[in-house]
Order: C-alpha cells, then sequence, then structure tokens
C-alpha cells in the first residue's frame, strides 16, 4: 500500500479508491493524524492552489471534497478516546453565508479525539444558532469556521451578539479559516485562533485553564 495514492484519489476525487487505501491504512496500524496531515490536507491544498491557478473547477473541488469526506468518516471512530471524562463542551459551526466544512469537520475530530464534547451545528449558521446551542448545551467554547472573506466578517457579528445576550463572558471563543489570521482574531475580539485542526486542539485545552 503506498498513502500517496490517497493523496492522489482525494486529489482526483476519486472516493471509491479514498475509501479503499484508508482502509488499507488503518489496517496497517497508521495514526488517523499520519493520513489526514500528510496526505488528505496535503491533498485539499494542492487542489485549492489548482483551484486558484485556474486548472481545477468548482466540480473538482465537489468530488475531492467528497473523497475528503468519505476517508474522514472511515477515520473518525479511531479518534474517538472515549475512556476519557469530557475535558470541557464545544459548540462548533461554519459561519453564516458559508458552505465550507472540511476544515471545521477536520477540527471537530480532533477535539473529538482528543477528549472534547462537541456539538457540530454544520454550516451557514447565524449568531441566533450559536447563541441557542450554547445556552442548550452549557457548552465552555465556541469554535467558528470562516473561509471565504466575505463572511469572516461575520463572526464579529456573532461575537457582539453573545456580548448583546450577556453570554460573551461565559463563553471562549475560537475562530479559523484559511483567510483569517492572528491580527484578525484580535480585531474582532476572539479568544483565540489557530490555522490548523491540531493547534486548535491545544487552543481549546489552554482556554479551558484560563
Ligand atoms: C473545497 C472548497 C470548496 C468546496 C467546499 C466543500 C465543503 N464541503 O467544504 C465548494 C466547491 C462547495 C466551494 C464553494 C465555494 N468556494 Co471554495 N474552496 C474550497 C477549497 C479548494 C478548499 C477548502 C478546504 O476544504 N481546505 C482544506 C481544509 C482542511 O482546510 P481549511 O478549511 O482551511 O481548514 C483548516 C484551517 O483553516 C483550520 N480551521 C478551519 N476552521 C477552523 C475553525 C477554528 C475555530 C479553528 C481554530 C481552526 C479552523 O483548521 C483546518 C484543518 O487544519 C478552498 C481553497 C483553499 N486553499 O482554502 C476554496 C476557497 C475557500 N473557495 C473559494 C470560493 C470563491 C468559493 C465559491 C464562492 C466559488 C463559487 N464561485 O461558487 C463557493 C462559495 C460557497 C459558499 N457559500 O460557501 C475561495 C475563497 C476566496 C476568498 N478570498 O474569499 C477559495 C480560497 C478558492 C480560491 N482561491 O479562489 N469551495
Amino acid at each position: 500500500m503506498n498513502l500517496y495514492e490517497l493523496y492522489d484519489a482525494i486529489l482526483n476525487g476519486k472516493l471509491e479508491k479514498a475509501v479503499e487505501v484508508t482502509n488499507q491504512a488503518i489496517s496497517q496500524s497508521i495514526e488517523p493524524q499520519i493520513i489526514i496531515n500528510d496526505y488528505m490536507v496535503k491533498a485539499m491544498e494542492e487542489i485549492g492552489a489548482r483551484f486558484e491557478a485556474g486548472s481545477a473547477f468548482v466540480p473538482n473541488l465537489l468530488m475531492s471534497a467528497r473523497a475528503m469526506k468519505g476517508s474522514l468518516e472511515i477515520l473518525k471512530p479511531l479518534m474517538n478516546n472515549s475512556n476519557v471524562t469530557p475535558m470541557g463542551k464545544v459548540v462548533v459551526g461554519t459561519v453564516k453565508g458559508d458552505l465550507h466544512d472540511i476544515g471545521k469537520n477536520l477540527v471537530c475530530s480532533m477535539l473529538e479525539g482528543c477528549g472534547f464534547e462537541v456539538v457540530n451545528l454544520g454550516v451557514d449558521i447565524s449568531s441566533e444558532k450559536f447563541i441557542e446551542a450554547v445556552k442548550e448545551h452549557k457548552a465552555n467554547i465556541v469554535c467558528m469556521s470562516a473561509l471565504l472573506t466575505t463572511t469572516m466578517t461575520y463572526m464579529k457579528e456573532v461575537i457582539d451578539a453573545f456580548e448583546n445576550v450577556g453570554l460573551r463572558k461565559d463563553v471562549k471563543i475560537m475562530v479559523g479559516g484559511a483567510p483569517l489570521s492572528e491580527d484578525f482574531a484580535n480585531e474582532i475580539h476572539a479568544d483565540g485562533y489557530s490555522d490548523n485542526a491540531n493547534s486548535a486542539v491545544s487552543l481549546a485545552k489552554k482556554l479551558m485553564a484560563s
């Protein structure tokens, strides 16, 4: 088995092949984190670069995303560590107007795998929905994701809405997504920013302890 076949399958949007190689990798006890970070995420980065360069198009992105999701679904249960007491409760969503969910789902899987209880709200999430979910689940942390420069600004609206309903001091707010930066996170008064799913976990742990 060659893990580059997985990279290739995701890059070329081949779901069945991606699932097949992922299963082979699992049977050879390769760490899910290595499979995800070194091959799957790299393939998504490459298809993104090709899209930017005009050599791949929206249908290619969709097919790659489908293959990525298929593999992630198989790896997800392996990352769940059910023997640990929950480290904290996290509500996660992609903000209103934005339908990108691959990175967000990776963040969810990593958090779950490291012992957090995760409520994944999905995509296109309004401030009202974030607030409702925090109240309902008594969450400690809110994670917002945005992949578009046109939707990242909505994060500030969500943070303001938490302030307006008097809940801001009760939750830590983390933000992420390709167009964001540490400076942007500071500007909108988020509690933390990270540019990948691994460091999102250490950030969440740090925020729980603060
Ligand atoms: C796949 C993809 C799509 C797929 C999404 C499928 C899906 N289910 O998610 C589809 C085809 C649907 C799509 C649609 C569009 N897309 Co698109 N898409 C991408 C692409 C190629 C990859 C995104 C991705 O999955 N990356 C892989 C994951 C693993 O990385 P990630 O999302 O960045 O997440 C990591 C970190 O950012 C971080 N993270 C993410 N969220 C969070 C949250 C927290 C709290 C933390 C701590 C960390 C964190 O951790 C993650 C894991 O390490 C990017 C290009 C790129 N290079 O990003 C364009 C891109 C984001 N898309 C773009 C565009 C323009 C669009 C469309 C407008 C295209 C169109 N004309 O229709 C639509 C918009 C639809 C909408 N309303 O959302 C542009 C955005 C440009 C901009 N500056 O705003 C990009 C940058 C491509 C480009 N260069 O032009 N897209």
